[in-house]
């Protein structure tokens, strides 16, 4: 048995990081446009705004903890292996909470926060601290030249064809906590569909492909994910 599992902000909701949409308007994207802060365009005419953004967000998630969704991923992975099977975690969250739950081989298309990348030489280096004007590239000794190691609107998501070859040998797709409004992720449950894969969500509330799914689980991921897993 193989299972494919999509998660989205929705998982790391409970442990204090904030969602980008929901139905009652109270996510990040609709206190602050995505346009002046998620896209290379931003990033190029006002770096230290969006520096701000992300630096901000950095310090909150050193401060944060997995919660009962991310240890009933990590458990299932384990039972998984146990068992000969295997269990594929495709994350669109760029928190390391998967990781620190205890999840070996976590797939970050949409990037990590606590890394760097250098556009100048392109190193990608662990980063837990400001990002700003005058941060050195330890690589090429470059000043000012570090980016958050995330991927903007516009920007081609990371290991795509790994994960697309991962989701058409899978037995079964879960998507956890995403709205399913951002593609290419909110096009894998009809990718997996297309190919006789079992499909199901997991969310508060339904997202905006619900209907795609075979099944459906609505409720807080803390309680939802583990109920799915036991
Ligand atoms: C709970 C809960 C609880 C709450 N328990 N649940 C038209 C059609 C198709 C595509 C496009 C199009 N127009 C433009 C595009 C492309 C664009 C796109 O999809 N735009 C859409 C808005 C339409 N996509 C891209 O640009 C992507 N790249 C790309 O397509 O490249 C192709 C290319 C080709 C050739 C050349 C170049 C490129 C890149 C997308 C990058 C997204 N980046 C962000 C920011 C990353 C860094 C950061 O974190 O700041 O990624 S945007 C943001 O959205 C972030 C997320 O990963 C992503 C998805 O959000 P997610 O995870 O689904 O979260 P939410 O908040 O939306 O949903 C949370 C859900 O949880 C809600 O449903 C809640 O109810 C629920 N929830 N509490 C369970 N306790």
């Amino acid at each position: 048995m193989r299972i494919f599992v999509l998660t989205g902000a929705g998982v790391s909701a409970e442990s204090g990081l904030g969602t980008f949409r929901d139905k009652a308007g109270t996510g990040i994207w609709a206190r602050f446009d995505p346009m002046k802060l998620a896209t290379p365009e931003a990033f190029a005419a006002d770096p230290d705004t969006v520096q701000a953004f992300y630096n901000a967000r950095r310090r909150n998630l050193v401060e944060a903890e997995p919660n009962a969704a991310h240890a009933a991923l990590a458990r299932l992975e384990r039972e998984f292996a146990a068992h000969g099977g295997r269990l594929v975690l495709v994350t669109q969250n760029i928190d390391d909470l998967h990781e620190r739950a205890g999840s070996s081989d976590v797939i970050h298309m949409h990037g990590e926060l606590l890394k760097s990348r250098c556009t100048r030489c392109g190193t990608v280096a662990p980063e837990r601290g400001d990002l700003g004007p005058h941060s050195v590239c330890l690589a090429c000794g470059e000043i000012g030249t570090l980016r958050p190691h995330v991927v903007w609107f516009g920007e081609m998501p990371l290991e795509m064809e790994r994960i697309e070859d991962e989701l058409l040998r899978a037995d079964l797709f879960v998507a956890i906590g995403t709205s399913g409004s951002v593609y290419p992720a909110a096009g894998y449950v009809s990718l997996a569909r297309d190919a006789g894969i079992a499909t199901c969500e997991i969310n508060l509330e339904p997202s905006d492909n619900a209907f795609l799914f075979d099944e459906r689980r609505y409720g807080p991921a803390s309680e939802a994910v583990p109920a799915f897993v036991d």
